[in-house]
C-alpha cells in the first residue's frame, strides 16, 4: 500500500488555550497547563495538536487579534514555555500546529499604530482605507461578520479601514508585497522553533479584491498561497489546513489538490447546511441527515484521487457535536460514539476539538451577560435593535453560539471542574460534576476508550487511510453507512443516527461475516442483511 505521510495516519486535536487548563490560578488557561494534560492526549494517541492562537494579543477575539506575531501572550506564558510545550510534545510523539490569523492584525499591533497615525507611514498601506462615501459616511455597506459595519473611520488619516470582523481587527492589504514579506519572515520564525504546521484562520480571505467586489473567496487566494509556500514552508516536512468558510467541492483541489499550495481545508458546507437562509446561525433548522450526508458524500468523493478531507464536526466557532447532532440527553453516550464512528473511518484527517473525546455538551445560559463571545454579543446588539426579542437570540446563542465551545474542560467533578483555582473567565457547564475527563476514563466503555480505539484503527488499518468511499443508503433519513475498499480489505460502518430503532436493508453483498472492530452497543461480527438497530447504534466492521 502506498506511503502515507504523517498527518494521513494521525488525528489532530484543537486546543483552544483559554479554556483548556489554566496552572496558575488567575482563571485564564495557559501553556503551562497544557503541559501538565500532555498525557491525556498521548493516552488518546493523537499525532499533533492544532493549538489556537497563543500570541501576543488584548484578547478582544480571545487571540485571533494579534498585536505580536513573535511573541506568546502573558496570559498564556512565555516564548520559553511554549519551546518546553513543543518539545514534552515531541517526546510524546505528538507535533504542535500553529494558528496562522494573517488576514487581519490587532489593532493594537504596531504596524496598525503606525498606520492610523499618518498616510505617509508605510505600514498605512499594510491595511485596507478609502476615503469616506458620497455622505461622509462608510465607503460601502458591507457589514462585519461580528455585527456592525465593517468600516471604521480614522479622524488622524480621515479614511475608513475595513475590518471583517470586529474594529479591533483591521484587514491586512495582501497586495502590498512588504506586507507578505513580513508575513513570510514570521512564519519562518516559527517554522525554526521546530512547529509541525499551520492551521491557517480565513485563509481565502486574503485573496479579496473590495473594488471588484470580492470580501470573500478572493481571487488572489491561490497566487498568494502559492508564493507563501515557496517562502515559507515548502519542503519543510509540516502539515498545512487552511479554513475557509467560502471553499466548495468544486474549488477545493485548487487549495489542497496537486496544483495546490496545502494538505488540506476546513470546509463548513455541512455546518452552514443546517443554517436559516436569512438569520443563519442564530436560527438552527432542524437537523436533516439526508443533506448532510450528501454534502459530507460530495466532499468524499471530490477529493477521493487529489487532495485530502479534514474532518470534523467541531471547534471553538461551532456548537458541541453531541447536543448539535446527537442526543445530550438519554442517549449522551451512544450519539457520541456513534459520531465519532461516523467521522474517524470516513476518508482523511480527524480532529477532536478538546472537550469531544468525554461527550462534552452545549451549555445554557440565560442572561446575555454570561456570554463572552464578541461575535455573540456584537450580533446580540445588531439583532436587538432590529426588533428580535432578547430571549428569541438567546436561544439561538445557546443552540449554534460559540461560547458552548468555550466552556471550561472539564477535567473532574470537583470545584471548577479541576479547570482552575480561580473563578474561570467563563462560567464551568453545571454538567461538569458527571460529564469530565476522570470519570469518563475510569469507564471502559466511556467515550475517550472509543475515542481512542478509533484513533488507533487509523494507524494500523490501512482501508482506513487509503480506502475508497462508497454510501450506502443515502436516501435513509436516519442511518449513515458507508463502505470503504482498500486491497481486498472492506471496512462497513453502520451508524442510526436517530433516538428510535431502524431497520436498515444493505444490500446482498454486503452481508457476512467479519470482524467487529469497533461497535457502541456490543459486538457485530455478522452483518445481516436485514439489520435491526438500537437508538445511536453504531459500529465497523472489517472484511478480509
Ligand atoms: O473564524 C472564521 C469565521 O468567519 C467565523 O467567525 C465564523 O464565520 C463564525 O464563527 C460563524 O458564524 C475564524 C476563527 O476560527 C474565529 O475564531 C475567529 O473569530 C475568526 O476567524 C476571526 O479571526
Ligand atoms: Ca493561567
Amino acid at each position: 500500500s502506498p506511503t502515507a505521510p504523517w498527518w494521513q495516519t494521525a488525528t489532530g486535536y484543537q486546543i483552544y488555550p483559554r479554556s483548556f487548563c489554566d496552572s496558575n490560578g488567575d482563571d485564564i488557561g495557559d501553556i503551562p497547563g497544557i503541559i501538565s494534560k500532555l498525557d491525556h492526549l498521548a493516552d488518546l494517541g493523537i499525532g499533533f495538536i492544532w493549538l489556537s492562537p497563543v500570541y501576543r494579543s488584548p484578547m478582544a477575539d480571545n487571540g485571533y487579534d494579534i498585536a505580536d506575531y513573535r511573541d506568546i501572550a502573558p496570559d498564556f506564558g512565555t516564548l520559553e514555555d511554549f519551546d518546553t510545550l513543543v518539545a514534552e510534545a515531541k517526546r510524546r510523539g505528538i507535533r504542535i500546529v500553529m494558528d496562522l490569523v494573517v488576514n487581519h492584525t490587532s489593532s493594537a499591533h504596531a504596524w496598525f499604530q503606525a498606520a492610523r497615525a499618518s498616510r505617509d507611514a508605510p505600514e498605512h498601506d499594510y491595511y485596507i482605507w478609502r476615503d469616506p462615501g458620497a455622505d461622509g459616511g462608510p465607503p460601502s455597506e458591507r457589514k462585519s461578520f461580528f455585527g456592525g459595519p465593517a468600516w471604521t473611520f480614522v479622524p488622524e488619516v480621515g479614511r475608513y479601514y475595513l475590518h471583517l470582523f470586529s474594529p479591533a481587527q483591521p484587514d491586512l492589504n495582501w497586495a502590498n508585497p512588504a506586507l507578505r514579506a513580513e508575513i513570510y519572515a514570521m512564519m519562518r520564525f516559527w517554522l525554526d522553533r521546530g512547529i509541525g504546521g499551520f492551521r491557517m484562520d480565513v485563509i481565502d480571505l486574503i485573496g479579496k479584491d473590495i473594488d471588484r467586489g470580492f470580501y470573500d473567496g478572493g481571487p488572489h487566494t491561490f497566487r498568494y498561497l502559492a508564493e507563501m509556500r515557496a517562502e515559507t514552508f515548502g519542503g519543510r516536512d509540516v502539515v498545512t489546513v487552511g479554513e475557509s468558510w467560502n471553499v466548495t467541492t468544486g474549488t477545493a483541489l485548487a487549495f489542497c489538490g496537486k496544483e495546490g499550495a496545502l494538505d488540506m481545508v476546513f470546509q463548513f458546507n455541512h455546518v452552514v447546511e443546517g443554517w436559516d437562509p436569512v438569520y443563519g446561525k442564530w436560527k438552527p433548522k432542524p437537523f436533516d441527515l439526508v443533506a448532510f450526508k450528501r454534502v459530507l458524500g460530495a466532499w468524499q468523493e471530490a477529493l477521493a484521487d487529489d487532495g485530502w478531507n479534514s474532518l470534523f464536526l467541531s471547534n471553538h466557532d461551532l456548537p458541541r457535536q453531541v447536543s448539535k447532532y446527537g442526543d445530550d440527553g438519554l442517549y449522551r453516550v451512544a450519539s457520541a460514539k456513534m459520531l465519532a464512528t461516523v467521522m474517524h473511518l470516513m476518508k482523511g484527517t480527524p480532529f477532536v476539538y478538546q472537550g469531544e473525546e468525554i461527550g462534552m455538551t452545549n451549555t445554557a445560559f440565560s442572561r446575555i451577560d454570561q456570554f463572552r463571545d464578541v461575535e455573540t454579543l456584537g450580533n446580540y446588539a445588531d439583532a436587538i435593535a432590529a426588533g428580535t426579542a432578547p430571549e428569541d437570540f438567546i436561544a439561538g446563542a445557546n443552540a449554534n453560539g460559540r461560547d458552548n465551545a468555550r466552556t471550561p474542560m472539564q477535567w473532574s467533578a470537583g470545584e471548577q471542574a479541576g479547570f482552575t483555582t480561580g473563578t474561570p473567565w467563563i462560567e464551568v457547564n453545571a454538567n461538569h460534576t458527571e460529564i469530565n475527563v476522570a470519570a469518563d476514563r475510569a469507564d471502559p466503555d466511556g467515550i475517550f476508550a472509543h475515542y481512542r480505539c478509533l484513533i488507533a484503527l487509523r494507524k494500523t488499518l490501512p482501508v482506513v487511510v487509503h480506502g475508497s468511499f462508497r454510501m450506502v443508503g443515502a436516501e435513509d433519513e436516519a442511518v449513515f453507512a458507508y463502505v470503504r475498499d482498500h486491497d481486498g480489505e472492506r471496512l462497513a460502518v453502520v451508524a442510526n443516527f436517530s433516538g428510535t430503532p431502524r431497520d436498515f436493508v444493505l444490500d446482498a453483498d454486503l452481508a457476512g461475516n467479519g470482524e467487529c472492530l469497533v461497535a457502541s452497543h456490543g459486538p457485530r461480527d455478522r452483518l445481516e442483511a436485514h439489520l435491526r438497530l438500537a437508538p445511536y447504534e453504531s459500529f465497523a466492521v472489517l472484511f478480509k
